[in-house]
């Protein structure tokens, strides 16, 4: 049996071609592993479990066929669908997991995060992180309409884009003491993440953080899982 581990999937109307694949991953390989962590950012963005786009109920009925033939579902907020919420839960069955969870992978203590939290060199973008993630915030947009959260949604995607291409690249990587720090605070040797886009397993030594830090990577232009059994764990581009 193995545990398998996603993110940044991105899923959106846009590109059926990414919901394809994913949806093909959920019939397939998924239902043969034990769980299903996904780390974050599995919609492109999420207003609210109350969009009733067609796209997203297709991907929340073949979620809910997953857990109900017995894999754990877990899923992650990432800085696109933090407002992913209890509704969305019980039509899929999947469980939300707190960012910087710790869990116990075939006697691993492992730590969990969107990956955001470690780009603590983008100023711009965690203080941004601060005022979204804040009650008042989340307080405002539950109110907000449908067609209003879109709309904002629509700006925050358009910012974003600018953000990353005025921002140098190292600035929105992780940074690296950020990771030491983080992993020694959980008292874990081991930190799988996304967010960064740049999928890779960094040995202990590489840097100093005295563990591994896996990273998965995106599902733009191919799938990215990393699968992680008893015997050993493998980070997997899937071609699309
Ligand atoms: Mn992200």
């Amino acid at each position: 049996m193995s545990t398998l581990f996603v993110s940044d999937i991105h899923l959106n109307g846009l590109q059926p071609e990414i919901t394809e694949q994913f949806l093909g991953f959920l019939r397939g390989q998924a239902r043969q592993a034990e769980a299903l962590y996904i780390l974050g950012d599995l919609f492109e963005f999420w207003i609210g479990d109350d969009d009733p786009d067609p796209t997203y109920e297709r991907i929340q009925n073949e979620l809910k066929a997953l857990t109900d033939s017995g894999v754990a579902c877990y899923v992650m907020h990432g800085n696109r669908d933090f407002l992913l919420g209890n509704a969305f839960c019980r039509r899929t069955g999947c469980q939300l997991l707190k960012d910087g969870s710790v869990i116990n992978l075939y006697g691993k203590q492992v730590l969990l995060c969107h990956g955001d939290v470690l780009c603590t060199d983008d100023l711009a973008y965690q203080r941004l992180r601060r005022i979204l993630r804040h009650p008042l915030t989340l307080g405002v947009l539950r109110v907000l309409s449908i067609k209003q959260r879109q709309a904002l949604a629509n700006r925050m995607r358009h910012e974003s884009r600018k953000h990353t291409q005025q921002t140098h690249s190292t600035i929105m990587d992780v940074n690296q003491q950020a990771v030491t720090r983080y992993m020694q605070q959980a008292k874990v040797q081991w930190l799988i993440h996304g967010h960064t886009h740049r999928p890779a397993v960094h040995q202990p030594g590489t840097h100093s953080t005295g563990g591994t830090r896996i990273v998965l990577g995106d599902w733009h232009h191919q799938g990215s899982v990393l699968n992680w059994s008893a015997q050993g764990h493998e980070l997997i581009s899937l071609p699309r």
